[in-house]
């Protein structure tokens, strides 16, 4: 029985360096928040947008695909999912102070407006949703250039899908149901993970829409709706496998909605006291997915103690290299923002 679920279940197949691998972005991903936290409140940055509590819906969602490869548009709450493709702790601080070489957009977007071209992490807007659309032509140019014989559809060199994350209240957005639609009539290798952590900054999820789930509205796009638990970063990562595999396939688009919770306010303008219990936070930092991700290495035998004590140490002194490395680099000369955000000339 346990076997049976074990084969169908992709992240089974995990080997322990993988695993590893995933812990540690999530905490390095963590750490870093943690830290830029500090930095706002200590008047040195202006604003910072936080994935506390989101780290396992990004990072099962990013161990699935081709890293690096596949199309990636992110939205600001993705700091582990851009991590695991490849943004660091320094590149984030120099973000966060909007100094010389910051690597998304020269600092001339707000900080977590991520885009790295070398990762084909996509530049995006603010206005929330936007991304959705432009994610879907993506996947649709792919399946363009694949069916007109420009590209192999198996080739793993070449982007063969595109990911879109948002949170539930975006899927009130126009945008988001014209991107589902599109990618649903084209049949497209397409992916939008929902991290539904159940506010949209005060709104609660009974105020943004009528239906318990927001993979309940898959069917009407004609595209595949799956629920998981966002906490889990194992769970994440089976859905994933299966929603990549059938981009990769031809089996068109799906939506995931990783059920999760943010463990700080919205963002570093926003006081939450004013809308949740302290009662509600409380219990949903019990189900903090990176201490559910360490009992699991500490009960398999992953992971000793004393190598996840070790990883916490590295990780803090990664971020005090890349916080020291951000505060001694210079800002840009005022009339250095009117450049371009995402051309290469940047
Ligand atoms: C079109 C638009 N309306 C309003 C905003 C202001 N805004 C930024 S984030 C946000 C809440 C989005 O909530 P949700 O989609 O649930 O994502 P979460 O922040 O909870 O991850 C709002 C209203 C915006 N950026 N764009
Ligand atoms: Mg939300």
């Amino acid at each position: 029985m346990q076997k049976e679920s074990a084969v169908a279940r992709p992240s089974a197949h995990l080997d322990a360096d993988t695993l590893r691998q995933m812990y540690w972005i999530m905490l390095l991903s963590r750490r870093t928040d943690e830290r830029a936290w500090v930095l706002h409140r200590q008047g040195k940055i202006a604003f910072h947008i936080s994935a506390m509590g989101h780290e396992a819906c990004q990072v099962g969602m990013a161990f699935a695909i081709q890293r690096g490869v596949d199309y990636v548009n992110p939205y600001y709450r993705d700091l582990a999912l851009v991590m695991a493709l490849g943004v660091t702790p320094a590149q984030f601080m120099v973000s966060l102070f909007g100094k010389v070489g910051e690597y998304s957009s020269g600092g001339r977007q707000m900080p977590s407006h991520f885009g790295y071209r070398p990762a084909n992490i996509i530049s995006g807007s603010a206005p929330v949703a936007t991304q959705v659309p432009q994610a879907a032509g993506l996947a649709f140019a792919i399946k363009y250039r694949q069916q007109m014989g420009l590209v192999d559809a198996n080739d793993a060199t070449q982007p063969r899908l595109a990911l879109t994350c948002l949170g539930e209240g975006s899927t009130s957005q126009g945008e988001w149901h014209e991107g589902m639609n599109w990618a649903g009539v084209h049949k497209l290798p397409f992916i939008c993970m929902v991290q539904n952590n159940e506010y949209a900054i005060s709104v609660p999820i009974e105020a943004q829409m009528a239906v318990s789930n927001v993979a309940d509205r898959a069917a009407a796009y004609g595209v595949t709706g799956v629920v998981v638990d966002g906490n889990d970063v194992l769970a994440v990562y089976d859905v994933a496998k299966a929603a990549v595999e059938r981009a990769y396939t031809g089996g068109g688009a799906t939506l995931i909605e990783a059920k999760t919770y943010r463990l700080t306010p919205h963002s570093s303008d926003d006081d939450d006291r004013t809308y949740r219990s302290r009662e509600e936070v409380e219990t949903w930092k019990k189900k903090d997915p990176i201490l559910r991700f360490q009992n699991y290495l500490l009960e398999n035998s992953i992971m000793t103690q004393a190598e996840l004590d070790d990883a916490d140490a590295r990780a803090k002194s990664i971020v005090d290299a890349a916080q020291a490395e951000a505060e001694s680099t210079p800002y840009p000369a005022p009339e250095f923002a009117l450049g371009a955000v995402y051309a290469e000339e940047n």
